[in-house]
């Protein structure tokens, strides 16, 4: 059942139309000021106002203003025995979608009604469809930068973090931790326990990477069993204990019962706003070399 809100200060006027519009199948509310119909913003629970002009208080004209600026999906027709034009485009002029004399015609202020419910449904539904539309983007657009085994983000996210990071920098240079991690000897998992579990391992590194990493910066997964690191503005301390960390609970856990290993090769590079994704492209080279040197003096290692 569709709710009507009338605000009137006179009783009688008030009964009068609480009558006529109940007997037509609405619910019915009224309030004799407009400082009634703000108590806790009352109003916002209604599909349609009906406002008397000349009030205690606030006048109609003023409250048609403030509904209109907090929820201008709410109709409100204005009711009021002052029939010259110029209330008729004050009334119009304070937001009000429609506007009838009094004493009215009965069926017309049923009609009237009608129209701007008809109306309103038209804008919730629109609403309704804007939102979805909104939630479907989002989605989307989150599935574009995820990678859809482990979680972390892909390599597309990796411009729109440096954009990110850009957009937060008070300076003209900023420091990024580049950390390159690589699984050890991910082949002979994947070749002793099957893909699958190959799989759970990459999902249980990527969990320990973001659980470290938090909002310090970006996991990334990089190839098949690498991932990036990006950790913004960090000290040196910060990122070698960050990097020891997943190091160290990536051999103690135990997901699948065998252990597994990471390497990886970490720097601190300065990044320059007008040459950033550049700069990137050479830290995470500097990565790379570090990881080759982890890799080569016996793996399980962090190289920075
Ligand atoms: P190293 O210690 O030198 O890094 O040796 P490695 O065996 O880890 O490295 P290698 O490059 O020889 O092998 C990487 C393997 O990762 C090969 C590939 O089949 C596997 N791989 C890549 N992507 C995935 C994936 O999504 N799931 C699984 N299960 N395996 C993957
Ligand atoms: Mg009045
Ligand atoms: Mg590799
Ligand atoms: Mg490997
Ligand atoms: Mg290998």
């Amino acid at each position: 059942m569709e709710r009507i809100l009338v605000v009137e200060d006179s009783k009688f006027q008030a009964f009068i139309t609480k009558d006529i519009l109940t007997k037509n199948g609405y619910s019915v509310t009224c309030v004799e000021s407009a400082e009634d119909a703000m108590k806790t913003n009352m109003y916002e629970q209604y599909d349609i106002v009906l406002l008397d002009v000349v009030l205690p208080g606030i006048s109609g004209y003023e409250f048609c203003e403030i509904i209109k600026k907090n929820n201008s999906l709410i109709p409100v027709i204005i009711l009021t025995s002052m029939d010259d034009e110029k209330s008729v485009i004050k009334a119009l002029n304070s937001g009000a979608d429609d506007y009838l004399k009094k004493p009215y015609n009965v069926d017309e202020l049923l009609a009237r009604i009608k129209v701007q419910l008809r109306t309103r449904r038209l804008q919730l539904e629109l609403t309704n469809k804007n939102e979805e539309l909104q939630k479907a983007y989002n989605t989307i657009k989150k599935l574009a930068i995820t990678d859809v085994l482990t979680g972390a983000y892909n390599r597309s996210y990796i411009k729109d973090y440096m954009a990110k990071l850009l957009d937060e920098s008070p300076d003209d240079n900023f420091y990024i931790g580049c950390a390159m991690i690589d699984i050890d000897n991910f082949k002979k998992i994947n070749d002793t326990f099957g893909h699958l579990t190959g799989d759970i391992v990459l999902k249980n590194l990527s969990n320990i990477c973001r659980n470290n990493v938090k909002d310090r910066g970006a996991v990334i997964r990089f190839g098949g069993e690498e991932f990036l690191v990006l950790i913004n503005n960090p000290e040196y301390e910060e990122v070698a204990d960050m990097m020891e960390n997943i190091r160290k609970q990536s051999e103690e856990n135990m997901c699948c019962g065998f252990q597994f290993t990471i390497s990886a090769g970490v720097c601190i590079f300065q990044i320059r706003r007008d040459n950033a994704l550049v700069d990137l492209q050479e830290a995470i080279k500097i990565a790379d070399k570090m990881l080759y040197i982890s890799k080569n003096s016996g793996k399980n290692k962090v190289s920075i």
